[in-house]
């Protein structure tokens, strides 16, 4: 079957998971993606929380699939004419480094574009060029802290908290090859390469947009209804944190199940959706609800949400999470049981539609990765295991032109 990207050759330069996340994610999608690791070592994610000793660590396996690895010491001068070689022959090249790092290599853009006009030079930094943070070095919560997501996650008696999700990192490699996507568009339609740069604390604020949208709302009135601390809290002149409610605007919750006691995620989210009041009155048990005015509008409900949170917690204290949700769905209420790892992991609807896959590793043999979350009805995406380091340096120079006698010398130079 065709890949919307075969016959796109990409250098991927990049390493721990921002930059990593982007090129797998256009592996999937069929492009050639030739990642570039520093001899000897490789990328630093392939031994960090290692499980097995000696082998790649899943870290580094589950970011880098269908991905093909050369070494390259690209500060000898036998290196820097690989790299070279393969700008000239490549339609894309990712990087992360920190500030400056490939200027310092002597791989400017202006000198990859005289390399290779058609050039796709993208590049992850911790924050955009010009900005008076533009030196720092930055990895994921530093990133959270950055773009609004700290300061506005959390319960508002405790500390900025970050997420578990990676905003910074999978998040800002997903922003990077949507720029990637669009200018090799671009470059179809004028024959031109171009730079495109993400910074991670833009990505992370593009997530954070309705808090940015609460900021003016409370400049302009002082107060927003569909926080906890409406009506009876106060508010400051900053964005709260505002806990588990929804950031939509429909009051909801993490709501405890039978078992929480003992399980920490015997617990479902509900929805106080304003469509679904009537069918959630009767599926609690509280048909009178329905009608009575100090319930039925979600302006009158939200002095006494928390009190109909634990009517519902009430409700829920004999059923299970997924006994919960199987009754709720019946009536329409959006909810959703509290998913451990593990049971993500073995969730036979993920397994089904490809979003968990169990993939080949030569070195470490099964182990579970994600698949693509997105889905093509003319396209299928295979997830192939993680190359070990160096694994295709020979092939690839062979691709790009080098002779066994030359990739002799080049291994005797320790270039590669
Ligand atoms: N051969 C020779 N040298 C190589 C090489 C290779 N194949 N690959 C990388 N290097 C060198 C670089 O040239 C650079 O050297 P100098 O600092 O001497 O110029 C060095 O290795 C890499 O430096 P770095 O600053 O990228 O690495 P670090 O571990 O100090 O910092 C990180 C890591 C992530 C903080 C930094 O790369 C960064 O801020 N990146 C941009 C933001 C980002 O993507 N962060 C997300 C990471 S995921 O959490």
């Amino acid at each position: 079957m065709t890949k919307a990207l075969e016959g796109i050759r990409i250098i991927d330069f990049t390493h721990v998971q921002a930059g990593p996340a982007c090129t797998q994610l256009l592996a999937w999608f069929g492009a050639d993606v030739i990642k570039v690791e520093r001899p000897g070592a490789g990328d630093v994610t392939r031994s960090q929380l290692r499980d097995i000793p000696g082998v790649d660590a899943l870290y580094f396996t589950m970011l880098n699939s269908n991905k093909r690895s050369i070494t390259l010491d690209t500060k000898t001068p036998e290196g820097k004419q690989v790299l070279e070689q393969l700008i000239r022959g490549s339609d894309v090249m990712v990087e992360n480094f920190g500030p400056g790092a490939l200027d310092r290599m002597g791989f400017s853009w202006d000198r990859i574009r005289e390399l290779n006009p058609r050039m796709i030079w993208a590049s992850v930094k911790g924050f955009s060029d010009g900005h008076h943070y533009e030196d720092l070095k930055v990895y994921e919560n530093v990133a959270q802290c950055a773009g609004g997501a700290a300061s506005t996650t959390g319960f508002w008696d405790g500390p900025p908290t970050v997420s578990a999700a990676a905003l910074g990192d999978s998040n800002t490699g997903m922003h990077l090859a949507i720029g990637i996507l669009a200018a090799l568009r671009y470059r179809d339609k004028t024959g031109r390469g171009q730079k495109v740069a993400v910074s991670m604390q833009d990505s992370v604020l593009n997530l954070c947009r309705v808090k940015l949208r609460d900021q003016q709302r409370l400049d302009r009135v002082g107060y927003l209804e569909e926080y906890p601390q409406y009506p009876h809290g106060t508010f400051s002149d900053v964005v709260p944190r505002g806990g588990n409610a929804g950031g939509g605007g429909q009051p909801g919750w993490v709501l405890k199940c039978k078992g929480w006691e003992t399980d920490p995620n015997a617990y479902i989210y509900f929805t106080i959706q304003g469509h679904a009041w009537a069918p959630i009155c009767k599926a609690i048990g509280k048909p009178e609800w329905e009608t009575d005015p100090a319930y039925m509008t979600a302006e009158a409900r939200q002095d006494k949400i928390f009190d109909i949170f634990a009517t519902i917690e009430d409700w829920l204290k004999d059923k299970t999470k997924f006994e919960a949700v199987d009754i709720l769905r019946k009536f329409d209420i959006p909810c959703s049981p509290v998913l451990s790892m593990k049971e993500i992991a073995n969730d036979p609807s993920l397994r089904k539609s490809g979003t968990v896959v169990e993939v080949e590793h030569k070195a470490r043999g099964k182990y579970l990765t994600v698949g693509s979350p997105i889905k093509f009805s003319e396209m299928s995406v295979e997830v192939t295991g993680s190359p070990l380091l160096g694994e295709h340096t020979d092939e690839i120079l062979k691709d790009i032109g080098y002779t066994p006698e030359k990739i002799a010398e080049l291994h005797a130079a320790k270039a590669v």
